[in-house]
């Protein structure tokens, strides 16, 4: 308990839940991401590997691209700053294995309710703009990401995690080379001095501690593009089935996802209590989140939320919504995003994959109204 307490404090963590130790890996309590901005303090923890060195001097630490480029590049962070225009985007930043606890039977990985997700803002410069100085070829095809953190044994042999997407993906405006988070410099936990945020997409492609981007001709082939990783069956599974032999595709962008972060799950109300107002967040990976709606009788009836407009593309909805109770009791409040093809959340997680990947089913909280005898 001693130790748990404190890889977390050491980080300046506020109540996150720890999923893993050695690599850390901690999650967000869906009531804790209230705030519009997620608080550096909140937000969630995902590591593959050990942690790499610390940089003394942010400025001077550096960064290549290499590969399918005319002129190869190998910029310091303090170089980068004064060649190339600063963005700032608020955008969500979510694991690819949100979610996995609530697939039946359980799927392999960290059990992360809804809660391996935030909302930060992030600021650095487009990679594009990066990519364009280096002056793509032709056979530019695909990403590869390489950052200083040892694997899980403590070697750079092989890297703790290098995944890469195709060049559209790379050359997105809001794809970021960042090092400030919230306005403060990158912390080291989140992969400061310097870090891709590749946004919508599962979080292992937006490499922590960033020292080099590797254009290639083909799809990348490092740890966690390979196998299993990161891919979905194309044909659905029954749940439980290994997959080993199973057609896969590379999990792009994040499935519909809203949660409630007030009330918080198991909340009390004084009885008489007639009218709740429950608060989230929604978000769609690369897709806008276009409503959302809550129920309180399973999905029978629904009530439409009051969304805030994101602020830029990424950025997550907050909403509200005022439930009318019909008398005291146990609710069970549902909240179900939909997304701008028309896409909702599920009731039940009903796209199984062996590594647990994308699930989205309904984030529910209960509540009691009273006493309940
Ligand atoms: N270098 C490096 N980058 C990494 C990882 C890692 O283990 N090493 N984990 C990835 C995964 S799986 C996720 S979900 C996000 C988490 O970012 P965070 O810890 O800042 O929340 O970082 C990604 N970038
Ligand atoms: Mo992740």
């Amino acid at each position: 308990m001693q130790d748990r307490m404190s890889a977390l404090d050491l980080f300046g963590k506020d109540r996150l839940t720890i999923l893993g130790e050695t690599p850390l890996v901690a999650e967000t309590p869906e009531s804790l991401l209230d705030d519009d901005t997620t608080p550096i303090a909140r937000f969630f923890i995902r590591n593959n590997g050990l942690l790499p060195e610390r940089a003394d001097d942010r400025e001077a630490w550096r960064f290549a691209i290499d590969g399918k480029v005319k002129h190869p590049l190998d910029l310091s962070v303090a170089e980068l700053k004064s060649r190339f225009p600063a963005k700032t985007f608020r955008m969500v930043l979510e694991c690819g294995g949100n979610g996995r606890s609530f697939f039946e039977p359980k799927a392999e990985g960290n059990a992360w309710t809804n809660g391996g997700a935030g909302c930060a803002e992030w600021t650095g410069v487009s990679l594009r703009d990066v990519l364009y100085a280096a002056g793509l070829e032709d056979t530019a095809f695909f990403t590869g990401h390489f950052g200083a953190d040892p694997d899980k044994t403590g070697s750079m042999e092989r890297q703790a995690m290098s995944r890469g997407v195709p060049i559209a993906k790379a050359l997105e405006e809001h794809t970021l080379l960042a090092w400030a988070m919230n306005g403060e410099p990158l912390p080291f936990i989140h992969g400061g001095p310097l870090r891709l945020i590749v946004p919508g997409w599962p979080g292992s492609v937006s490499q922590k501690w960033l020292k080099r981007i590797w254009i290639r001709d083909r799809e990348h082939d490092g740890p966690g593009m390979t196998g299993l990783s990161y891919r979905v069956p194309v044909h659905p599974l029954p749940p439980g089935f290994d997959g080993k032999h199973a057609e896969t595709r590379i999990l792009e962008s994040m499935p519909v996802r809203s949660i409630i972060t007030a009330p918080a799950h198991g909340s009390s109300y004084e009885a008489g209590t007639r009218t709740i107002t429950v608060r989230g967040a929604a978000w769609a990976g690369d897709d806008a989140v276009t409503h959302v709606d809550c129920s309180i009788d399973g999905g029978t009836t629904w009530v439409p939320a009051q969304m805030t407009p994101p602020r830029n593309r990424y950025d997550w909805v907050r909403w509200a919504a005022t439930i009318e109770l019909p008398g005291d009791g146990y609710y069970e409040i549902f909240a179900r995003a939909t997304d701008s093809h028309g896409r909702a959340q599920p009731f039940r997680a009903v796209n199984w994959n062996p590594n647990g990947y994308g699930c989205n089913v309904m984030h529910r909280v209960a509540v009691r109204v009273g006493e309940v005898s």
